[in-house]
């Protein structure tokens, strides 16, 4: 059985580390780890033993305060090295050898690419050097690099350089010193040859703060959207937050090799290169961005998990789940709110709500883990977001700012607890939130039901809301929550209405808190037939259910002024239309109600494009899935591409109007952005529309070969190459001849062969598993393959349970490689219990057969057993 690590069972650490010095002497095989820790118990007599976690380490010597410790006076244990009768103060030295070239876990220190990087959080540290690797064990660093000139001429890790030299025979080293105490999950050192892209900020207090991007000498180009996006990011953290950078140089290292998306090493982060490199002949849209966002939630945590970090895992939300709304709230301020909002919540739909949903559902804040990696969740994060969002929402901007200072003051420097940021929270604002406490610790997405009724005599229009949590995994009885609903209420032309309660005005929008299993509201003054828009820009992570939403939703989704409400109105539309036709596949597409909500857009040219592409484009197949009992995958597929095909031929003119209008000259701003957006969705349309197939074929082969920017190419050929009807081998071809020394580019040459939903794509995964451009060390290029296939809603989900077997099959072999990225993609395995009974049985039998394999990674046999439960 699998060891659990509880919450309960948290105890503060016996000793305090005073100071850390490192000395390493790098080199791909074999580097050695020389580790000075000095140490202070913080209990009135020191404990029997002490253990320093430490794994995958090759133990050389071992002294305590200068003296060799004897072989009697420690245990190695597969956790790690327990000393025997620790004195009250000492200074511990350990010397180790690890090695970076075989460590495929990319945990720890790994070679990849001809560089020697580190990934330590969470628990990363303890494959580099014996250490109390835990949250709430902060330390100054002092470290020193060595390594031959040749092969690692950049010697980087965190804080500030102090002295650099050379060592004989071509060999030199680098010291730095970070003078904020931090967690080691928050160490990283980074040895190699770069090219470096300076630039540099002024702070709100006058100091010059160095700001340098290394990447390889091929990505030199690629560099400026990171830095402009640094530079926005850190500028909004001092306008929003009064947040300013510590130390006097921010550096970002690119690797191709990363388990996640980047991270955030104090004063040294290291990213992926996904989310830092765009260049417009390599980056669309939307990957320009994401590295915007990311950039900036990296950035976000200097201040929100390094100067203020976690008092344990348990916590992990406390970072991620604030870093993440900070995020969203900057991108906001960047692009366009509404659109933002939308993305928002289609990921967290997309991936958070499925997870609530099924056997890995789990708490914002877990209550055990057995893997803490298997816990960078969406819920986590997305619905972490949510939280911080639901108590903004609540406060206000100005209250929860000063909630913010209240944290900032009081904790900097410390390691806290979820409990702590609410109570800075309390105190800063003067409001109680202690009901949110609740948001962490209960699992599953509550349900809102929601009925009205006006009488327009009296002039009194009443609103009944009601909750509740359907049960999950170990939580059977649910408690009630706060859930704040922003509303307005609309009358027939759309406009708002003055809400009145009793004697209270309260303008034309409100914030009303449900707090109750049951309430009612009653609005006076309202003479004029109206419609309350609910959970305005998604006001709470809740699933809405309305009494009136046949009536409401085609008003809505037509009228309302809220853009999110307006585009949730009119995705509530499609949907309803869907299953409707899922049901009764003789019905006519589009009936009455979403034709005239896709003529009323289509009536008018498109002001804001982006806005017009997220009505126009129909919920995913996934989406659409999760409002079913049971996931009729075959019909889903069925229904949605009528639909699509059905809206081509009845506004294909207009749709081919607006995708020869839209054309313009490359540019990065939003509108020009939005304009290719709609664009794409127009030519997917256009693709299906029986009539204008072959001139929007010939249309989309132009626009792939005359493409000045991957956002258009790429479109293009994504259509293109997914229409399993059309031959795209020549396509593939180029694209391949093209940019088959690209990894980012290439990845999309990987991966959207996989979206072809025919069962030959099976063959088609097997095959590139095999192409010499496959490196199963590589979490992007794995991703690009397995994660794309198992995106693959017809072919992953094939009746037979082949896309299941095969998957099973590659995930087991990813295991012995890299645990975490094969845990993770294993996730989707969690989606069984809505399937049909043919297909749960072939997944479950999948998962079973895995969990039986010997020597699994905790990891994974941590998501197989969950899974299971
Ligand atoms: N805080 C970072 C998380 C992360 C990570 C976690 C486990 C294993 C590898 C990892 N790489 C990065 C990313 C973030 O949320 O900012
Ligand atoms: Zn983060």
């Amino acid at each position: 059985s699998i060891q659990l690590v509880r919450h309960e069972d948290y105890r503060a650490p016996d000793y305090e580390i005073v100071a850390t010095a490192l000395e390493f002497w790098l080199d791909a095989d074999t580097t050695e780890v020389l580790a000075e820790l000095r140490l202070r118990c913080r209990l009135p007599e020191p404990p029997e033993y002490l253990i320093f976690q430490g794994e995958s380490l090759d133990l050389l010597e071992l002294r305590l305060d200068g003296q060799v410790v004897g072989a009697d006076r420690y245990d190695l244990l597969d956790e790690g090295l327990r000393l025997h009768h620790p004195p009250q103060a000492f200074t511990l030295n350990s010397r180790v050898r690890v090695h970076p070239a075989t460590n495929t876990q990319l945990s720890g220190l790994y070679a990849a690419d001809g560089v020697l990087l580190t990934q330590c959080e969470a628990e990363g540290f303890r494959r580099i050097t014996y250490y109390l690797d835990r949250p709430d064990c902060l330390a100054p660093f002092t470290v020193t690099l060595h390594a031959d000139r040749e092969h690692y001429p950049m010697l980087l890790a965190n804080g500030n350089l102090e002295a650099t030299g050379t060592d004989g025979q071509g060999g030199h080293w680098a010291r730095w010193h970070d003078p904020f105490p931090k967690p080691s999950y928050l160490f990283a050192l980074v040895a190699g040859r770069f090219v470096v892209e300076r630039d540099h900020f002024t702070t709100q207090s006058g100091r010059s703060v160095a700001l340098e991007v290394y990447v390889a000498e091929r990505y030199r180009d690629a560099c400026q959207r990171a830095l402009d996006s640094l530079k926005r990011a850190m500028a909004w953290d001092e306008r929003v937050y009064g947040r300013e950078y510590d130390l006097e140089r921010y550096m970002i290292v690119a690797t191709d090799s990363f388990n996640m998306g980047a991270m955030e090493n104090k004063g040294l982060n290291i990213f992926n290169t996904k989310y830092v490199l765009a260049s417009p002949e390599t980056a669309t849209d939307d990957d320009y961005l994401h590295v915007e966002s990311v950039i900036a939630h990296e950035y976000f945590h200097n201040w929100t998990g390094n100067r203020v970090t976690l008092r344990d895992w348990f916590q992990l939300s406390l970072k991620e789940g604030l870093t993440v709304f900070r995020d969203q709230e900057f991108s906001a301020d960047q692009n366009s709110r509404g659109v933002q909002r939308i993305a928002d919540v289609r990921r967290l739909r997309a991936a958070q709500f499925p997870e609530d949903a099924g056997p890995l559902a789990h708490p914002v804040r877990p209550d055990a883990y057995a893997e803490i990696n298997n816990f960078y969740t969406a819920t986590v994060y997305e619905k972490g977001a949510e939280i911080v969002r639901m108590i903004h929402t609540t406060l206000g901007p100005e209250r929860f700012r000063a909630g913010m200072d209240a944290y900032f003051s009081r904790f900097d420097g410390q390691a806290v607890t979820i409990e702590d940021f609410l109570s800075a929270l309390e105190a800063g604002s003067g409001c109680d939130l202690q009901a949110f406490m609740r948001w962490y610790a209960q699992a599953g997405t509550p349900r809102v039901e929601a009925k009205w009724q006006q009488d327009l005599e009296t002039g009194s229009l009443s609103l009944e809301l009601s909750q509740r949590t359907p049960a999950t995994p170990g939580q059977a009885d649910k408690t009630t929550l706060p859930i704040p609903v922003r509303v307005a209420l609309l009358d027939r032309a759309g406009r708002r209405q003055p809400l009145r309660v009793g004697n209270d005005d309260l303008g034309t929008e409100t914030v009303l808190m449900l707090t109750q299993p049951q309430q009612d509201w009653t609005f006076t003054g309202l003479h004029e037939p109206c419609v309350p828009s609910l959970f305005r820009g998604f006001s709470a992570p809740i699933i809405l259910e309305r009494s009136d939403a046949v009536l409401a939703e085609p008003f809505l989704a037509r009228h309302d002024d809220d853009p999110f409400s307006r585009w949730e109105n009119f995705q509530a539309l499609a949907i309803r239309e869907l299953l409707g036709y899922i049901a009764e596949p003789t019905r006519a597409l589009p009936s009455g109600d979403l034709r005239e909500a896709v003529a009323a857009v289509t009536s008018q040219w498109p002001e804001d494009p982006a806005f017009c592409a997220e009505l126009l484009t129909l919920p995913t197949e996934d989406y659409l899935g999760e409002q079913m009992e049971i996931i009729q995958v075959d019909a889903i597929h069925a229904a949605r591409e009528s639909l699509r095909r059905a809206l081509a031929m009845v506004f294909g003119d207009t749709f081919m109007a607006w995708y020869q209008g839209l054309a313009g000259t490359y540019q990065l701003d939003g509108l020009s952005m939005g304009r290719r957006r709609l664009r794409q969705v127009m030519l997917s349309y256009l693709l299906v529309n029986d009539r204008l197939r072959w001139e929007a074929i010939a249309l989309a082969r132009l626009q792939y070969a005359e493409a000045d920017n991957m956002s258009e190419r790429l479109a293009a050929y994504t259509l293109l190459v997914q229409d399993i009807h059309h031959d795209s081998e020549d396509l593939l071809m180029d694209f391949y001849q093209t940019w088959r020394h690209h990894p980012l580019v290439l990845d999309r040459w990987f991966s959207t062969q996989l979206g072809r939903e025919e069962p030959a794509t099976l063959h088609r995964a097997a095959n590139l598993l095999v192409h010499p451009d496959f490196d199963w060390r590589v979490p992007n290029r794995v991703r690009s393959v397995l994660g794309a296939f198992a995106a693959n809603p017809t072919v992953f989900h094939a009746a037979d349970g082949s896309g299941y077997r095969f998957f099973g099959e590659q995930i087991r072999h990813l295991d012995g490689i890299n645990p975490q990225t094969a845990a993770r993609l294993a996730t989707v395995l969690s989606r069984w219990p809505r399937l049909d009974a043919q297909r749960r049985g072939h997944m479950q039998g999948v998962i079973a057969e895995l969990a039986r394999k010997p020597a699994l990674s905790r990891d994974l046999a941590e998501v197989l057993s969950r899974c299971q439960d």
